[in-house]
């Protein structure tokens, strides 16, 4: 069955797409972000919104940059805050208010309009690989998003990773890439397949992987 993932990023279908098979294509489309604190409500109403206009199994992608001293800013609001304030101002902030600790999160939300059969035990995967994921994260790894009556049940798959603001260094990968640095190399100096292998997409990427091969 093939599988749309729904983005306007180019940075995020390229890893999304080294990481999946080739059954899975990019469905280019701006779906509505309703206003929350969280990723997982702005990814869950994206899925729905998406396979209603798709009308095939899709997998949105809501991720976020989390500065811990700085309330997690930007957060749910980064793209909006990469396109005003831009990454470079967004690392000076962090930097000057000496709050340079943050991780990123990638949410998943899978909605193919059929309900789940069981929810399996998440898969983890960070341990598998002898990575620490966040405990967070083991908890949530694969979640139900909550179905109200008639509404598309949808599933969630989180991934995060923690890092350090610094000034920017590299020209690979996107977004706030350049500034983010974890085990002393920012995001913008890997390649895909070596960010993959850490990031928190990476990481949703993989429980997503296990569960979708196994349902
Ligand atoms: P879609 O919603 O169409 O997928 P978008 O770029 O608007 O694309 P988001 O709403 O999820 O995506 O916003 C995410 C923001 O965080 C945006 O500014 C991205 O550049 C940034 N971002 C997301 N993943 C990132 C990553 O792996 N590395 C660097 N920046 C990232
Ligand atoms: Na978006």
């Amino acid at each position: 069955m093939s599988l749309r993932y729904v983005t306007t990023n180019e940075g995020k279908i390229r890893e999304a797409l080294s990481y999946l098979d080739d059954d899975v294509t990019q469905l280019d489309y701006d779906y509505a972000e309703p206003q929350a604190d969280e990723l997982e409500p702005i990814a869950a109403a994206g899925a729905r919104e998406a396979y209603r206009v798709a009308g095939e199994p899709v997998i949105v992608d809501d991720a976020g940059l989390f500065i811990e001293g700085l309330d997690g800013f930007p957060g749910p609001y980064s793209a909006y805050v990469e396109d005003t304030l831009g990454v470079e101002r967004v690392g000076e902030v962090a930097r000057d208010a000496d709050a340079t600790r943050a991780a990123f999160r990638c949410v998943l939300a899978y909605c193919d309009g059929e309900p789940f059969a069981a929810t399996p035990e998440p898969v983890d995967r960070g341990e598998r690989r002898g990575q620490d994921l966040a405990a967070d994260d083991r908890d949530r790894a694969a979640t139900d998003d909550t179905v109200a009556e008639g509404e598309l049940p949808v599933k969630l798959f989180v991934g995060s990773v923690p890092g350090r603001i610094v000034e920017p260094r590299g020209d690979d990968g996107f977004g706030y890439d350049p500034i983010f640095e974890h085990d002393g190399q920012t995001f913008a100096e890997m390649g895909a397949d070596q960010k993959n292998a850490i990031s928190h997409r990476g990481r949703a990427l993989a429980t997503f992987a296990d569960w979708y091969a196994d349902r």
